[in-house]
């Protein structure tokens, strides 16, 4: 079912026109301080989607500053909560008015398919919104009884200006988890988008705006990692920084962070997950979601469903009706109807992950189907099948973040959780199996932020996220992020008449 090659070559024109290029500061749009722009690339192609104004230190400069005026000055965090409220809840229908051009831009840069960008991740972005506009009014402190004569309560105040720095592979979801419970909490802003993705949150933070936003409070700035992102994450005046990302750039802005002011950080990195199907699993079902949960989105998930482990009793069948899936799947120009992967975001990751198919190869594992690029031109890659991988090779130890999957094989439930907590990372797991006892063995027994039971990639606005060990720091999403948004202060007043 690959499109043939020829009808890549004449790629559909998107159907949205790109408005928003420049830096959003103090609610307005305007030219980098240097007059510089960088191309963002359309990844079907290679071309030129737009040129963007490419913010550096300066500009994150003049971000922070407006975004401090309207912390300090007010009216966001000072404003009735309901009223915030108001604006989110506009801002969400504002975002499903436009969910089909919000879609195609994010389709056009990131080159996820439009299906996916319109009926998945933009109705989730909506739901976001509302859900952490929902909060904004119920956000409250505790009554304390505390030893002495004293009434103590807690206040939970918005922390200030919040640096937000994202990646690329869900460019509209990733701006939603981080801007979404900052605002509700009453912070204010400075986004730092991915350099391959600028676009879909330039033209949804104008709909914010649109919505009643007042100026200040969400800043954007387009640009690259080690200028206007280092500078986002060794600013004095930023309070909090959440960031999404690689674990190793992760690293980077917790030291940045450490260096200058101390801002608490959140952290969401990288991941090998492992999935795990027992010999009791309906295997057609585990089937369909190990590869749903592996090339999802390119493979381009933090939480990829990339180890898949399978039982000894049901792994040659597995494996033939892996590869047939596989071989099944839909690639081609992601704006056309019924294609299920489009090109890899750009020419880093597409080399990336041809190397990781090469070691693959080297390192003897077999290769069952895949294992080259697509067509001539962009970054498309086949759907790529690994069986007989060890637990020592790179493809079952890095995050290759690309259409690639890895089978292994496993004999018991001791062995098997072993294995697969044998990992620097820790984001979610997959459990496949008709078993409670076994499912909730290995529910406890591994050590991931999510635990998926018969299902993968489940991503509600309510449901948390995060990584144990060096998959991040913290919980984004549901009520646990409104944590990473509020300072607690705890409020003593001394009781003139303690009897009472
Ligand atoms: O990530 P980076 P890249 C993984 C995935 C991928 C690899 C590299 O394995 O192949 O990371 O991707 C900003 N100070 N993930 O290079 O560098 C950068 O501009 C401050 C997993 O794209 O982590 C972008 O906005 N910021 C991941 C953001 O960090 C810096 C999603 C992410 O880029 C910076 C993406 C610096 N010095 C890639 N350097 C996930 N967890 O979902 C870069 N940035």
């Amino acid at each position: 079912r690959y499109s043939t090659a020829a009808a890549l070559e004449e790629p559909i024109q998107p159907p949205v026109k790109v408005q928003e290029t420049q830096l959003l500061i103090d609610g307005k749009f305007v030219d980098a301080a240097s007059g510089k722009t960088f191309p963002t690339l359309d990844p079907r192609t290679g071309d030129v989607i737009a040129h963007v104004a490419e913010g550096e230190t300066e500009d994150i400069n003049r971000a922070v500053g407006a975004a401090r005026k309207a912390f300090d000055e007010g009216p966001w965090p000072k404003m009735a909560a309901y009223e915030r409220q108001r604006i989110l809840l506009r801002f969400a229908d504002l975002l499903e008015k436009h969910n089909d051009e919000l879609a195609a831009l994010e389709t056009w840069d990131n080159g996820k398919p439009y299906e996916q960008s319109a009926k998945i991740e933009v109705p989730m972005l909506v739901r976001l919104f509302r859900y952490y506009a929902g909060w904004a009014d119920k956000i409250h402190g505790l009554t304390v009884p505390a030893d002495g004569p004293f009434h103590v309560q807690t206040l939970h105040e918005p922390i200030g200006v919040a640096g937000q720095i994202i990646p690329w592979n869900f460019p509209l979801l990733m701006y939603a988890w981080k801007v979404g419970p900052a605002l509700a909490c009453g912070n204010t802003v400075v986004m730092k988008t991915a350099e391959q993705t600028p676009l879909s949150a330039l033209y949804a933070s104008k709909l914010l705006h649109e919505a009643g936003l007042p100026p200040g409070v969400l800043n954007v700035v387009s640009g690259f990692g080690p200028t206007a992102g280092a500078a986002l994450a060794s600013h004095m005046d930023v309070d909090k920084l959440a960031f999404t990302g690689s674990t190793d750039t992760g690293k980077v802005v917790l030291q940045l962070a450490a260096k200058s002011n101390l801002k608490t950080v959140t952290l969401e990195l990288g991941g090998k997950s492992p999935f795990i199907v027992c010999e009791d699993a309906d295997i057609d079902q585990a089937v369909e979601l190990a590869h749903f949960a592996l090339f999802f989105n390119q493979g381009q998930c933090c939480c990829a469903g990339s180890r898949t482990y399978v039982h000894e009793q049901v792994y040659d069948e597995f494996i033939e009706k892996a590869k047939a899936r596989a071989m099944k799947r839909s690639v081609g120009d992601p704006f056309k109807v019924g294609i299920e992967q489009g090109p890899q975001i750009d020419s880093e990751q597409f080399e990336k992950i041809l190397r990781y198919i090469r070691s693959g190869v080297e390192n003897g594992a077999t290769l069952e189907t895949g294992g080259e690029r697509f067509g001539t031109k962009g970054y498309y890659i086949k759907p790529t099948v690994f069986s007989n991988v060890k637990d020592e090779m790179l493809i079952a130890k890095d995050e290759i973040f690309g259409p690639v999957q890895s089978i292994l094989k496993f004999k018991d439930l001791d062995e098997v959780i072993q294995r697969a907590n044998a990992t620097a990372y820790g984001l979610a797991a997959g459990v496949f199996t008709k078993n409670l006892d076994t499912a909730n063995t290995l529910t406890r027994a591994l050590r991931a932020g999510t635990i998926w039971i018969n299902c993968f990639d489940i991503f509600d606005a309510a449901i948390p996220f995060g990584g144990y060990k060096m998959s991040g720091q913290g919980r984004e999403k549901g009520v646990y992020s409104l944590k990473n948004y509020l300072q607690v202060k705890a409020v003593v007043t001394s009781l003139k008449n303690p009897a009472w």
